[in-house]
């Protein structure tokens, strides 16, 4: 099924509410397969089949499009809870038949039907460490395996609370459908919260960073908690800002509790109305009810799509990062990017004193600070000759993953430790990075990596002849691997951050005098020739082996050059970068000899 040729011309409408109908068929303990069994809205698959015909049956006349299979919950992790493990495959499996039977019974040439499987957020938050990321990948893997087999048409992952849960339903996806060699459309969709984030604290703008990366999603959006007038302005946020189609599925208003039992009331006009103008205003391409709604509400929605087409949108994309709370793009204005560089083992002896007593709450708090002194993003390495590296990110990321604001780089050398970073990260990573050292070898384990989990991936220029020092050979790496990402790997330009490495101008070797402009020349040139990629500098290697106040100088104006020749990103000491005005006359001037090798600085003894 072409979802993306279906919405070209048209809305499409899903159903309504699975379990209030359910509910409003009076259904008995005995309909359910027993007391023990009661509330297991997806066993009634097999129990009482005929009951979930109705709901599915009732939509279909009510004229939706696309209708949910019954399996919200048919992952064995939810399924567990009715020790029903065991049959998730094929409770799966069946739920998709059923549906798929009566989408085809009630499809025509005109008006197709199909069937799209739900799949739910379970019952666990990876973020949290009530489930570990490759548990839940295998078990959204067999729903899903049940689910395709059983006919679904699309996936439509919703109700989702994590974006660690959804990078796990991702991955099973993605491993689903290259094990059967066939690929099927994937929607999306989390749930905000009244208090107008994800329930772990995730901005919709976080969402969109995190999950736009990936290929198979088809569109993104919003179900549930709320009704359409507190989604609005995320709704606004999203058919503004998304590339991907955007799908919005909200309840019949917000639940009034009344005896313990969620009652809804926005009636179906009302839902009418807002819909008409998510779509005709807005340019919301696919549209259904959550909880509450039923098939008069839908019915109101397949009339409104005879009427209107979703507005064309136009949207602006910046390309970003994210926390798991929120999304900070790649560039700035001003620039730089400021990337913290102290939650390194090799860059800070207090970091790395931390790491070996295994103080991770402090080793975390130096996080905090890097943001309180203005780091927008924060570099992570752990690598210490003797420890287990992956041990040492799982214990760091773990913690920052929910306790640091702003998006992590990942700085190691070692594909496992990238691997293990990612999969306890909820936003979207930088991984730092990739070289051409040994050909190819170091981007095919990371580029799949940077692919499943939807990272942004920083390239040094550095080949097989070592680190590039002229602007032209740094420039000629840069094209070759913009060319194996894009072409070989499926990345994208935008997801590629340069850093066009520079020595040091402190070791007074005359080899290196030039390394600093070449650096700068080479970052004009990438950004020149590809404006979609990104650059970065770790800016502190200007001045290795020099005294502490020419490394801030030297630093501070090196900096100021290469933002001038178009540098997006820069990983320093946030506390110790001065504005140029702050440095004195004669020390400025002095930097810009040295950088720009003009060779009048010896007399002044400032390399000394
Ligand atoms: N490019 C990319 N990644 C990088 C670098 C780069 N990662 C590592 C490094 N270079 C950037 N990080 C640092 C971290 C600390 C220092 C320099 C670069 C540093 N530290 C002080 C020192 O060693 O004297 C402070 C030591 C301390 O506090 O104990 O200079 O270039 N992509």
């Amino acid at each position: 099924m072409d979802l993306k040729k279906l919405i070209r011309d048209r809305v499409l409408v899903f159903d309504g509410a699975t379990g209030t109908n359910l509910q409003s068929q009076n259904l008995t303990p005995d309909d359910f397969g027993g007391e023990h069994l009661a509330g297991c809205n997806e066993y009634l698959i097999r129990s009482k089949p005929s009951a979930v015909e109705r709901v599915h049956s009732d939509y279909l006349s009510a004229g939706a499009d696309i209708i949910e299979t019954d399996t919200f919950g048919s992952s064995s992790i939810v399924l567990a809870e009715y020790d029903l493990e065991s049959i998730a495959y094929d409770l799966s499996k069946e739920g998709a038949q059923i549906a798929k039977r009566l989408a085809l019974e009630f499809s025509t040439k005109e008006k197709p039907r199909f069937v799209a499987g739900s799949i739910g957020p379970t019952t666990k938050l990876p973020s949290l460490g009530h489930i570990a990321f490759d548990a839940m990948r295998d078990t959204y893997y067999e729903q899903m395996a049940g689910l395709l087999d059983g006919g679904a048409d699309l996936f439509i992952i919703e109700t989702c609370q994590d974006l660690l849960q959804i990078k796990a339903a991702l991955a099973a996806a993605q491993d689903l459908f290259r094990d059967k060699r066939t690929q099927i459309p994937v929607i999306t969709s989390v749930t905000i919260e009244t208090m107008g984030t994800m329930l772990m604290g995730t901005e919709i703008g976080a969402a969109l960073t995190a999950l736009e990366p990936y290929d198979i999603i088809s569109a993104i959006g919003m179900n549930c908690a709320t009704g359409p007038k507190e989604m609005e302005e995320n709704v606004r946020f999203l058919t503004q800002s998304s590339p991907k189609p955007v799908f919005i599925m909200p309840n019949a208003g917000l639940p009034e509790n009344i005896g313990g039992v969620a009652h809804y009331h926005l009636t179906p006009e009302e839902l009418e109305k807002y819909m008409t103008h998510f779509v005709g205003d807005l340019g919301v391409a696919i549209i259904g009810g959550c909880c509450g709604t039923t098939k008069e509400h839908i019915a109101r929605l397949s009339d409104l799509a005879t009427r209107i087409t979703p507005k064309q949108r136009t949207f602006e994309w910046t390309p970003s990062a994210a926390s798991i709370y929120s999304s900070v793009p790649m560039h700035v204005d001003p620039a730089p990017v400021i990337v913290g560089e102290r939650c390194n083992t090799n860059g800070s002896k207090k970091f790395r004193d931390l790491l070996l007593t295994e103080e991770w709450d402090t080793a975390v708090s130096m996080a905090k600070e890097q943001i309180k002194e203005g780091a927008h993003m924060l570099d992570v390495c752990v690598a210490y000759v003797g420890r287990d590296e992956v041990r040492d990110m799982r214990e760091v990321m773990k913690r920052m993953n929910t306790a640091v604001t702003v998006p992590i780089v990942i700085d190691s050398t070692e594909y496992p430790v990238i691997e293990e970073a990612l999969k306890h990260y909820a936003g979207r990573a930088i991984v730092n990075s990739i070289n051409l050292e040994d050909g190819e070898e170091r981007m095919k384990h990371v580029l799949p990596l940077c692919k499943k989990y939807g990272a942004a991936v920083i390239a040094l220029t550095i080949d097989e002849d070592g680190m590039a020092k002229t602007r032209q050979k740094k420039f000629e790496i840069a094209e070759r691997i913009i060319d194996l990402s894009v072409n070989k790997f499926g990345m994208r330009e935008e997801d590629l951050i340069f850093d066009t490495l520079t020595f040091t101008l402190g070791s007074g070797d005359e080899e290196f005098r030039k390394a600093g402009i070449e650096t700068i020349e080479a970052i004009r040139m990438i950004k020149q020739a590809h404006p979609q990629c990104r650059t970065i500098l770790g800016v502190s290697n200007i001045s290795f082996g020099l005294n502490p106040h020419s490394r801030h100088v030297l630093n501070s104006v090196f900096l100021h050059f290469a933002i001038e020749a178009g540098l997006d990103m820069a990983i320093v000491h946030a506390a110790k970068i001065m504005p140029l005005h702050k440095i004195d006359e004669r020390g400025r001037e002095l930097a810009k000899q040295i950088i720009y090798d003009e060779r009048v600085f010896e007399e002044m003894g400032v390399a000394a």
